[in-house]
């Protein structure tokens, strides 16, 4: 069986994916919406027990080293497969709605920590002319594209990119977004800092939906040591992120969770194994509390 208190290589979490998928035939698939510069398939987890439905976006990993957020992305998988008509709130969600998983979001930086540096954020896209690899995937969007806190040199982590959705990681998404039309909610997973973040990251103007936003962020981080709020405020201004284009595009329910250690740890982006599955759960809380006020409100 898979081992959800370790971490994975892409490999594994892409046999554990085709497994789940074995197992739970009638509820799970796996959807390929694009592939990545290398070539990768960029794969979805499907969950569906209905046709047409509105559906619930959440991805993990679209930053290649925050790799407790792909562990939990396999721990939500398992979660959501096993829940189904055994947890009555979740199975009153998936009546109504499709949730899709994508948990390895960034697969060639994915890769690239396992090979060669533990620390990679961007994408493996060559830039011309620069000695330096990569786009930050989470500065590539057209939100305010090549805005403040956004970089136009290729040798910087949050360099944008030559053009909105240039990387292709990020133009399958968007893609998805646009063409399934009825996304609800959509939950970009990030780590670290234990922040639950709304829009705006690009601008200072409050977003018209932040009190229903805060309250649904509020309830679910009851008990937790999480901060919310908008991104400008929490952590600092980002042009291009993903939920401030989700946000513009009419899914009201979008949020970036930034999940443990905390911003004062030492550990930073490598959180002891042993953290993952309490870090799993108490995110997977959150997301139920998401999910159900969407449902609620849709
Ligand atoms: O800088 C980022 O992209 C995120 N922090 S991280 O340490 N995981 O890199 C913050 C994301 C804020 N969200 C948006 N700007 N949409
Ligand atoms: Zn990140």
């Amino acid at each position: 069986d898979f081992d959800y208190a370790n971490y994975h290589t892409l490999d594994e979490i892409n046999s554990f994916i085709d497994m789940l998928v074995k197992e739970n035939p009638q509820l799970v698939s796996k959807i390929v919406i694009g592939q990545s510069y290398e070539r990768r398939p960029l794969n979805v987890l499907k969950f569906s027990t209905g046709s047409n439905r509105p559906g619930i976006w959440i991805d993990t990993g679209i930053h290649s080293r925050e790799w407790v957020t792909q562990a939990c992305g396999t721990r939500f998988a398992k979660m959501i497969a096993a829940s189904y008509n055994r947890d009555p709130a979740l199975t009153a969600i998936l009546n109504k709605f499709d949730i899709f998983l994508e948990i390895v979001t960034n697969p060639d930086g994915f890769q690239f920590t396992h090979t060669s540096d533990r620390m990679w954020r961007k994408t493996r896209k060559p830039n011309p002319g620069s000695p330096c690899i990569g786009v930050d995937p989470n500065r590539n969007w057209d939100s305010n594209f090549g805005g403040p806190g956004s970089s136009n040199n290729p040798c910087k982590e949050n360099y944008h990119g030559p053009s909105a959705h240039s990387e292709s990681e990020v133009k399958a998404i968007v893609d998805f977004v646009k063409s399934h039309g009825k996304l609800k909610a959509f939950v970009s997973i990030h780590s670290y800092s234990q922040f639950l973040l709304y829009p705006y990251g690009y601008t200072k103007t409050r977003c018209k939906d932040r009190k229903e936003l805060a309250i649904a962020a509020l309830k679910s981080l009851y008990g937790t040591s999480y901060t919310y709020g908008s991104i400008i405020k929490v952590i600092y201004q980002a042009s291009g992120g993903s939920i401030d284009w989700t946000y513009d595009q009419g899914i009201k329910y979008s949020y970036t969770f930034e999940l443990r250690p905390l911003q004062s740890s030492l550990y930073g982006f490598l959180l002891p194994a042993d953290q993952i599955i309490p870090t799993a759960k108490e995110t997977w809380l959150a997301l139920m509390v998401i999910m159900e006020h969407t449902k609620n409100n849709p």
